[in-house]
């Protein structure tokens, strides 16, 4: 029988790189039938989380991160555009929900939220209308401080997307204009304001598989875990300085994800940005490792995304549906949630 949902089990706060690594190198079939078992332990199985990216702010970032195309340090081809206005968001949330969407990603190229004024208060609308709909909220808009999360927390913001990207030895050969702890800090106090938190981060960086552990072992052993753990697949474009690494291993990625899994079973894994680069075998060997949630539509922030076309011929092959809308007011279908 195929195991299902169990009640009870503890998720650890304690792992060792030694024991991620283990997790990690063991033989390719082995990590995926372990990842697979403890995401039927936690999860609705062949179900996935729809989450729909809107660029709110693009461009002209102060920050220097080296993958991202909306850094104003590098040359990469996109729009510099001001806070997008309320009812335009709106009109796209309400786009993404017809696509069976259960979540809204609301993105700036901030280095940190707006400290007051309109421009935040803006964003408070955005996130108030997006509840309205019915729709879980997500914002990542840089660094916070403790108002602005509460601020957030109040208008209903159900997470905030704030990813740790690497391991912390390997942060400043990728990101210069701010520390680990930073983000770190940022991250308490998103907490702390009682909003779930989303923090992941990108492989293909020119990081070593060690740096890959350090980073699980950051995002692993918070208290409780992050409720949603991106991973990106570096989105190679040009102009950044990143824009001529070689291609990764597909398999990396697979093994990233299906170690994710392992160590926070209650969590959502998503596969996040690179699925343009993946084949579809490639996506589904990323399911089976415990992926539960994607970004749809075909854009994400700046760069391209499978459509929601090609995703429902995807989850159709596979025999996998969307997570029903819904479902989080009615606690269906997410055993693992909230225990973490
Ligand atoms: N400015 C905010 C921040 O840095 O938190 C929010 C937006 S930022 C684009 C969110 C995340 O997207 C980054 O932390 C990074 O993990 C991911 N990302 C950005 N550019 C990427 C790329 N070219 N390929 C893959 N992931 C990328
Ligand atoms: C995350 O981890 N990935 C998303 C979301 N959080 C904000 C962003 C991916 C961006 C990929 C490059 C781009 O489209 O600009
Ligand atoms: Fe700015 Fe975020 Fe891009 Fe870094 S990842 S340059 S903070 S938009």
């Amino acid at each position: 029988m195929i195991p299902t949902a169990s009640k009870g089990r503890a998720t650890r706060h304690d792992w060792s790189l030694t024991e991620i690594e283990a997790l990690y190198t063991q033989p390719f079939a082995d990590l995926v039938l372990q990842a697979q078992l403890t995401h039927r332990e936690w999860h609705a199985p062949n179900e996935v989380q729809g989450c729909v990216l809107l660029n709110i702010k693009s461009g002209g970032c102060p920050e220097d991160c080296a993958y991202c195309p909306q850094s104003a340090h590098y040359e990469a081809e996109v729009p510099r555009d001001a806070l997008m206005d309320v009812p335009s968001a709106l009109e796209a949330a309400a786009a993404a929900r017809a696509q069976g969407a259960t979540r809204f990603c609301m993105g700036a190229a901030w280095r940190e939220a707006p400290s007051t004024g309109k421009a935040f208060d803006q964003v408070l609308d955005m996130v108030r209308g997006v509840r309205a709909l019915g729709m879980e909220a997500c914002c990542t808009l840089g660094m916070l401080n403790e108002r602005q999360a509460e601020a957030l927390a109040e208008a209903g913001l159900t997470a905030y997307n704030h990813n740790l990207d690497t391991a912390p030895e390997f942060y400043g050969s990728i990101i210069t204009t701010r520390t680990y702890q930073d983000r770190l800090d940022t991250l308490a106090r998103v907490r702390k304001a009682g909003i779930t938190v989303c923090s992941g981060g990108i492989i293909g960086l020119g990081e070593s598989r060690r740096a890959r552990y350090g980073l699980l072992q950051q995002l692993a052993n918070q208290t409780p875990h992050p409720e949603s753990v991106p991973i990106n697949l570096l989105v190679k474009v040009e102009g950044t300085p990143l824009a001529d690494r070689p291609d990764e291993d597909p398999l990396e990625l697979v093994r990233m994800i299906g170690t994710a899994r392992r160590l926070m079973p209650a969590s959502y894994v998503r596969l996040s940005a690179g699925r343009m680069s993946l084949s579809d075998e490639a996506q589904a060997l990323c399911f089976l490792a415990g992926a539960n949630s994607v970004f749809m539509g075909d854009r994400l922030l700046t760069t391209p995304n499978p459509d929601a076309d090609d995703d429902m011929r995807l989850f159709n092959r596979l025999g996998m549906h969307l997570r029903p809308q819904g479902a989080e007011a009615a606690g269906a279908s997410l055993p693992g949630h909230g225990r973490s």
